[in-house]
């Protein structure tokens, strides 16, 4: 991991417009050798002095195509800031201002414990004929996806599962990771039957086989991880119903990491990029309510004074919100010194692998 930055004392004294004035003019030195990027779960106010916001993965892909940018700052979380990493550039450096920035999700899938789990589907399926492909959604670490793009795999987004799922399920079975819900949710819009989605708990290491039986295993289309986002797990459609009551003719959308009762009980199931867009092209007047992170919710009802965006309930990412304004002037001032701190890394191999799931996931959606 990288070194992480220090917040001096005399950063922690200064008032966040002190903050924000020293950001900019930090951010107006550099020009276009600096991108500042932020993720659609950030604060307010760093949204206002983003040079692009959006979901991970179209953050990262600005990133790429951003060759005149030699520093890239990424608020968000690590999983986030190394998707960038791996697609940018050999002369790009990728910053992320809190390294202890982490995704509770991602970390439910370590490389080792999903290696072994393969190993024992690859042994199960063994004279059958047919296959698992390992699929990792993007909130995953770069060694999952390094893990998918060695074994012929590949990575989805929650705005293009359900097309990748389409595209892999008529020839093979998938074998999905970190997050049960968006695979759950996508073999549902797809209409897997139940009995062909079949649950790996690898939460107890004395149970062999994720707790399934062979023939669980060789009878499943989707084998599920059992991963989730506390974030989205939150959400209940006892919430929906109450939302419903008080707020009558409001649209809800609740995001795919949300269990599949949640998606059931709302309007439209999407990702982050789906309800700015919904959003964007509701008339005026109109209220939608998001079964998603608050700041999203919060900033999207910012951008759009004539109608009323909601959060469903008040559910904050805890590592979405490490990133703030004093941590990411620490990493602005540290920037180009020998001190140079939170400096995103990611082995060689590692990025090359990666490189190969991501672009198969690009050329299928
Ligand atoms: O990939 C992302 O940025 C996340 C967290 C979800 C989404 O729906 O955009
Ligand atoms: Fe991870 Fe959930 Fe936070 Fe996204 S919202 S970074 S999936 S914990």
């Amino acid at each position: 991991m990288a070194q992480s930055v220090t917040i001096s004392d005399q950063i922690r004294a200064l008032s966040d417009e002190e903050c924000l004035e020293r950001i900019k003019a930090r951010k107006k030195q550099w020009g276009d050798r600096l991108l500042f990027l932020v993720h659609n779960y950030q604060r307010w106010e760093e949204i206002l002095i983003a040079d692009e916001v959006g979901d991970s993965l179209e953050l990262a892909r600005k990133g790429r195509d951003n060759q005149t940018a030699e520093n890239i700052v990424f608020c968000g979380v690590h999983f986030m800031a190394e998707t960038s990493r791996i697609l940018a550039g050999d002369h790009q450096k990728v910053f992320l201002p809190n390294h202890y920035a982490g995704c509770p999700m991602a970390d439910m899938a370590e490389e080792s414990t999903v290696e072994e789990a393969w190993e024992e589907l690859c042994r199960v399926m063994q004279g059958t004929g047919e296959k698992f492909v390992p699929v990792t959604y993007v909130n995953s670490t770069a060694a999952l996806k390094a893990f998918c793009g060695r074994h012929g795999g590949t990575c989805v987004t929650s705005s293009n599962a359900k097309k990748i799922f389409e595209k892999i399920l008529p020839e093979n079975r998938i074998f999905f990771f970190p997050d049960e819900h968006l695979g759950r949710n996508s073999a549902n819009s797809l209409d897997v039957p139940r009995d062909e989605q079949v649950l790996w708990d690898w939460t107890n290491p004395a149970e062999e086989l994720g707790g399934l039986a062979e023939d669980q295993i060789r009878n499943s289309r989707v084998l599920l991880w059992k991963g989730y986002c506390h974030v989205h797990t939150h959400f209940s459609p006892l919430m929906i119903q109450e939302a419903r009551k008080q707020y009558p003719g409001a649209v809800i959308i609740a995001h795919p990491e949300c269990p599949e009762e949640v998606v059931a009980a709302a309007d439209l199931a999407g990702s982050t990029k789906l309800m700015a867009d919904y959003i964007e092209e509701a008339p005026a007047g109109s209220t939608i309510i998001l079964a998603t992170e608050i700041n999203h919710a919060k900033n999207l009802d910012n951008l759009h004074a004539d109608k009323k965006v909601l959060g469903l309930s008040r559910s904050l990412c805890p590592n979405q919100y490490k990133v703030n304004l004093r941590n990411i002037l620490a990493t602005l001032e540290v920037m180009g010194t020998s001190d140079e701190a939170n400096e995103i890394h990611v082995p060689a191999d590692t990025v090359r692998e990666a490189r190969i799931a991501l672009e198969r996931m690009l050329e299928m959606s």
